[in-house]
């Protein structure tokens, strides 16, 4: 067995030399490179299993523990994986790996077709772009779930933080390293230690994620995405997703001294701010102020410590807009922050802070929250 295992292994290492080589062995891992970047994609599952052995570094630390793709059929009580099932090749082309079923599941319902494309990003980041297509093998529509799983460990390190919405998780280490784990359309997402997660995929019930939004951990960050396709009779559906190692790492960090109002001291939080290569947004959301109120965003490139008017400042606005939002009846406030796109903004602090019309409050105006620099981080 184990020497079957090392000879597995060498024929990797050698198909992986090949770098133009076109065919790759389902059983066996495939690497592919891009600059000094590297990702690794195990042996197919022969069971209803993730890969293992995957890999993501851009140079030294590997962030990803496992990856890989499930579906489910209208009709079926669980899911299934993408495995090794007997329709399945795989090429590895400079750094794309393509891996195609012509007949998923021996189903005589639809083929498949993943390809997953590795790019450095910066000079400290790698990028795993996945599309998974579809293609309806029969003269009438179909309907699928499927499901995209990543583990990773930020920082080689399995605590981590990740905070994110139904498209994108950043999850980060808090010390060195950041990584995104992103999927276009509609999905839900659900995210969790993986030794519960992944066993909701591999086990023989019939599982629906149950959708994730804020803050997770420390703790182990797995996650998973699903997206529910409609593939037209003969046609196909295609879906997308990321699996990112960011150039640098956002960071949020709480400064200054806020202004209590009706309900206490109001609370300025945000979702890990990245700069991706398209506008992205991030969302900025103030609570704890008093509802059906008035409240207003500061953002500015400088902090500062001043008071005014008996109102604690601790953004300098340098000429960037002030937001301005109804609260609502919960005392909720929250702001959708456009960012400009890319590697440039590595880094860069912007520093945020809130207010909440409050005649209630110690200045008889306003309620402020703590200032928040929140450091971005970039792909
Ligand atoms: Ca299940
Ligand atoms: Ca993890």
């Amino acid at each position: 067995m184990q020497s079957n295992l090392a000879m597995r292994s060498a024929l990797a290492l050698s198909v992986t030399a090949l770098s133009a080589t076109t065919l790759a062995q389902t059983n066996v891992p495939v690497t592919v490179t891009a600059g000094t970047a590297t990702y690794t994609q195990g042996a197919l599952p022969i069971t209803e299993d993730a890969t293992v052995g995957d890999s993501l570094s851009a140079g030294t630390t590997d962030v990803l523990q496992r990856h890989w793709w499930f579906f489910r059929g209208e009709f079926d009580r669980r899911e299934y994986a993408f495995r090794d099932d007997g329709t399945a090749t795989r090429t590895a082309v400079g750094p794309t790996v393509t891996t195609s079923w012509s007949n998923l599941g021996h189903r005589g319902q639809v083929s498949a077709t993943l390809v997953q494309t590795l790019t450095m990003s910066g000079t400290a980041g790698a990028r795993v772009n996945e599309t998974m297509t579809l293609t309806n093998l029969t003269n009438a529509p179909l309907r699928f779930d499927l499901f995209s799983y990543a583990d990773f460990d930020a920082g080689g390190n399995p605590l981590n933080i990740a905070r994110g919405n139904r498209n994108s998780h950043v999850v980060g280490d808090g010390l060195t390293q950041a990584c995104e784990f992103r999927a276009d359309g509609q999905p839900v997402s659900q995210v969790g230690p993986p030794s519960q997660l992944l066993p909701d995929l591999t086990d023989t019930t019939k599982t629906d994620l149950l959708g994730w939004g804020g803050e997770f951990g420390p703790n182990d960050y797995a996650a998973a995405f699903q997206w529910t396709i409609e593939i037209p009779a003969n046609g196909s559906r295609s879906v997308s997703s990321d699996l990112v190692m960011l150039d640098c790492q956002p960071q949020l960090v709480s400064y200054g001294t806020g202004t209590p109002g009706a309900n206490g001291m109001p609370v300025l939080d945000s979702e890990f701010a990245v700069t991706r290569q398209q506008t992205s947004s991030t969302a900025i959301r103030i609570s704890n102020g008093l509802g059906n109120s008035l409240s207003a965003l500061l953002l500015g490139l400088t902090q500062t410590n001043q008071t005014i008017s008996g109102i604690n400042f601790l953004v300098i606005p340098n000429g960037t807009p002030t937001f301005l939002r109804r609260t609502f009846p919960d005392g909720v406030a929250m702001y959708d922050l456009t960012l400009p796109g890319g590697i440039p903004f590595c880094g860069l602090n912007l520093y945020a802070q809130g207010f909440i019309y409050d005649p209630s409050s110690s200045n008889g105006v306003a309620s402020g929250t703590q200032g928040l620099r929140i450091t971005l981080g970039a792909w």
